[in-house]
């Protein structure tokens, strides 16, 4: 069981004990209400107190519980509620760190709530796709008032215990605990001093007797339906909490909370509602190495040292400095290194100007920031990430000198994006401290950090490098050593299939167009304009020689021959207007493409929207399907956070894999096939990959 039963004096104390939140599984409910009944059953028991152990009162319903059967078991989270509100003695909730969702639902069928300070109260239901499905949108506004209920249903923001117990008329906590050490005893003492009262056999109070108005209902409702139009597209859920709300202004209890459930099961079966839930797990599940455990002691950073003051080495120092670490930063030339730095400043000033960073701050971070053209000034270094140029021959002089300079025990990562980890190991006489840490740019702001592990890389270090990662709010995924890891690798796939769209019919515009439909922030020409298309002829000439057999369009190879490397020429896929980032159709680009087909004797066709989106997302599935086969990245839910948080993939689809499974993995294979078909297109490639053939087989998906 899932919930303890202590007795102190005449008060029961029921403690939900369900690591790593309490969340509300099966288990725990069924705990309670056995817990409850025990109470209920002893007449010596004169009131009860519900509570959680460790570090949350309860984190809501169990999320890992949500695609079984267990979810919808008797008792459920309703049922719960109901036999606390029935409860003849009083039951009193002692809040404390984490009331969220299920938690705090549970909390407002209690008869009281005392909190914790510092406590985080939430109905963040919102972010997973859902609304508060145990009676939360008809029980919060009825202690909070409406509009102050909606807010924190509609954005799923947690407040502090603090905040809403200051709120002129809330009826959400009858007390405020001194600290969180005295809630219990304060818990306890409150349950008597209730009990005493109630002697009488007077009516416990509950929440769902007390008014549910709002002064101006319709106008107020339709204002606020205009605000959340206004702002969240692609989610179903934030206009059914509204209407969950409202409900429960215009409906009795009952019927509203009826109207709640049916949304909120309405809502559990969307896309959108899948792929939410899919990355809160993914991105929690990515966090964790499948042979590195809680044995493994992360090793000690103290001081990091960035090789080279790009933009790239500048963006990594930053997160650095912004985690309070101090860091060493490296160049051979000065003005190389008073680039960097000026590069820095810029970026802190413009958060200054915004009013996102205090001036104060700003300089505390710079005063950690050691500039040197030295590198006998990294021999300290905990960690040392070289960010120089993407050239092997580089990274070997790099590392060499590393390995000859660096501290024992000292970790050496390259932020390279596409190159050997292993041979750049293989340059020092520590390959076991060598692995990738591959940012992306811009490094200060993406989420992404790909944490590339080589063939000897040493437990001890990812584990550093994981630890690190979270201190510097990175989101981190392990990939193993391939040519352009996990994102790049697929990221090929799908610029290959833009790059064939274009010969057989479609102009940039067409095919950006689609694909910002479906919900990428910009389409693969737009972004090769932004990020530069030279990157990607460098990257193409070095596998022409590497990969002589991979077959690809010439057109932005011929594009980059007429100079247009993008909006830092003024002109790549698209035209610019001198100091402007809007993409214009270029007549001279459609031109070229149009003599390009002649040349290849390919009669242009009409393309579709949804053969343009499917063949650069199947191109991903695909490929991603060979590199988890060949594990490269040991889960599905690893590539999707990848493409959701360096690659703008839309996250209400919840990445490729997921996307697949949600189409149905025999449907994508099938119209892998067709592709194949295509003589323009590359039949070998859309060969489905054996890991797709063999979970349709199975009856399986990616994720599943
Ligand atoms: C709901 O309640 C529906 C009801 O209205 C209706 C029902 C009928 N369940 O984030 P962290 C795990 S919907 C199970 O890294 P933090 C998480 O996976 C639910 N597990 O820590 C991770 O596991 P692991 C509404 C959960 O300290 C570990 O806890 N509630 C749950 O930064 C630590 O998580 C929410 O949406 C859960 N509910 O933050 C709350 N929550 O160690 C979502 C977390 O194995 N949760 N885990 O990787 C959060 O916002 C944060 O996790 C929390 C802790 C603030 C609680």
């Amino acid at each position: 069981m899932t919930a303890e039963y202590k007795v102190q004096d005449d008060v029961a104390v029921i403690t939900l004990n369900n690591p790593p939140v309490n969340g509300l599984g099966h288990s725990t409910r069924l705990g309670i209400t056995n817990a409850l009944e025990k109470a209920n059953g002893d007449a010596a028991i004169k009131a009860i107190v519900l509570t959680g152990a460790g570090k949350a009162f309860s984190g809501g319903a169990d999320i890992r519980e949500f695609n079984s059967a267990r979810a919808t078991l008797e008792p459920t989270l309703g049922s719960v509620i109901l036999a606390l509100e029935h409860s003849p003695k009083p039951v009193v909730a002692a809040i404390h760190s984490v009331a969220m969702g299920g938690g705090l639902e549970l909390a407002l069928g209690c008869h009281y709530r005392i909190a914790a300070p510092g406590a985080k109260i939430a109905l963040p239901e919102v972010k997973l796709g859902i609304l508060p499905g145990a009676g939360g949108t008809v029980r919060l506004p009825r202690v909070l008032g409406v509009e102050t209920a909606l807010s924190m249903i509609g954005g799923g923001e947690a407040v502090n215990s603090e905040a809403l117990a200051a709120l002129p008329g809330q009826k959400l906590f009858d007390k405020l605990a001194a600290s969180p050490e005295q809630l219990l005893s304060e818990a306890v003492a409150f349950a008597k001093e209730v009990a005493a009262k109630h002697a009488d056999g007077s009516a416990l109070p509950l929440v769902r007797n007390l008014p549910c108005t709002h002064p101006n209902g319709e106008a107020y409702f339709q204002f606020a339906r205009n605000m959340v139009k206004g702002t969240v597209k692609h989610l179903p859920a934030p206009l059914k909490c509204l209407e969950a709300v409202e409900n429960a202004t215009r409906f009795s209890f009952e019927d509203a909370l009826a109207k709640e459930r049916s949304l909120f099961l309405g809502l559990m079966l969307t896309p959108e509602s899948r792929a939410l839930r899919h990355i809160f797990m993914a991105e929690r599940a990515a966090a964790k190495i499948p042979d590195v455990g809680p044995e493994i002691t992360p090793r000690e950073v103290k001081t990091v040292a960035v090789i080279g003051a790009g933009t790239m080495g500048g963006g990594i120092s930053m997160n650095f400095l912004n985690a309070g670490i101090p860091v060493t930063i490296v160049e051979t030339k000065q003005e190389a290194l008073d680039r960097g730095l000026a590069t820095v400043r810029k970026n802190y000033e413009a958060q200054i100007k915004k009013g996102k960073l205090k001036q104060e701050v700003y300089e505390q971070r710079m005063a950690l920031l050691t500039p040197t053209l030295n590198m006998d000034d990294i021999k300290d270094a905990d960690l040392v990430i070289e960010a120089v140029f993407e050239e092997m021959g580089v990274k070997e002089t790099v590392f060499k000198k590393l390995d000859a300079i660096a501290k024992p025990g000292a970790i050496l990562a390259s932020n390279t994006s596409t190159l050997d980890v292993d041979k750049i190991a293989a340059f020092t006489h520590r390959p076991q401290d060598v692995v990738g840490m591959h940012f992306f740019s811009p490094a200060n702001v993406m989420r992404l950090l790909e944490v590339v592990r080589g063939a000897k890389t040493a437990k001890d270090v990812l584990a550093t490098v994981m630890a690190i990662a979270k201190k510097i709010k990175k989101t981190a995924v392990v990939s193993g050593v391939c040519d352009g890891f996990i994102g790049n690798r697929m990221i090929e796939q799908y610029s290959r299939q833009a790059g064939f769209l274009l010969e057989e019919g479609a102009t940039p515009q067409q095919v950006d167009k689609a694909i910002e439909k479906f919900g990428f922030a910009m389409g693969p020409f737009r972004m090769a304009d932004l990020a530069g298309n030279d990157i990607g002829w460098a990257i193409r000439k070095r596998r022409s020689v590497e990969k002589p057999d991979i077959k690809y369009s010439k057109t932005a190879d011929l594009l980059c021959e007429l100079g247009r490397f993008g909006q830092k020429t003024g002109a790549g896929w698209y035209d610019y207007a001198p100091g402007k980032r809007d993409a214009i159709p270029s007549k001279l680009v459609e031109d070229m493409i149009e003599q390009h087909r002649k040349t290849l004797g390919i009669t242009p066709r009409k393309i579709g929207e949804q053969e343009i989106v499917e063949r650069l997302v199947y191109a991903l599935v695909n490929e991603g399907a060979r590199i988890l086969q060949g594990g490269i990245a040991s889960k599905a839910s690893d590539i999707d956070v990848v493409y959701l948080t360096g690659y703008g993939f839309p996250f209400w689809r919840g990445g490729p894999m997921l996307c697949a499974d949600q189409v149905g993995l025999f449907n994508v294979a099938a119209t892998m096939k067709r592709f194949a078909r295509n003589p323009h297109d590359d039949a070998r490639f859309w060969e489905p990959a054996p890991l797709i053939q063999k979970l349709v087989a199975e009856g399986r998906t990616f994720n599943g």
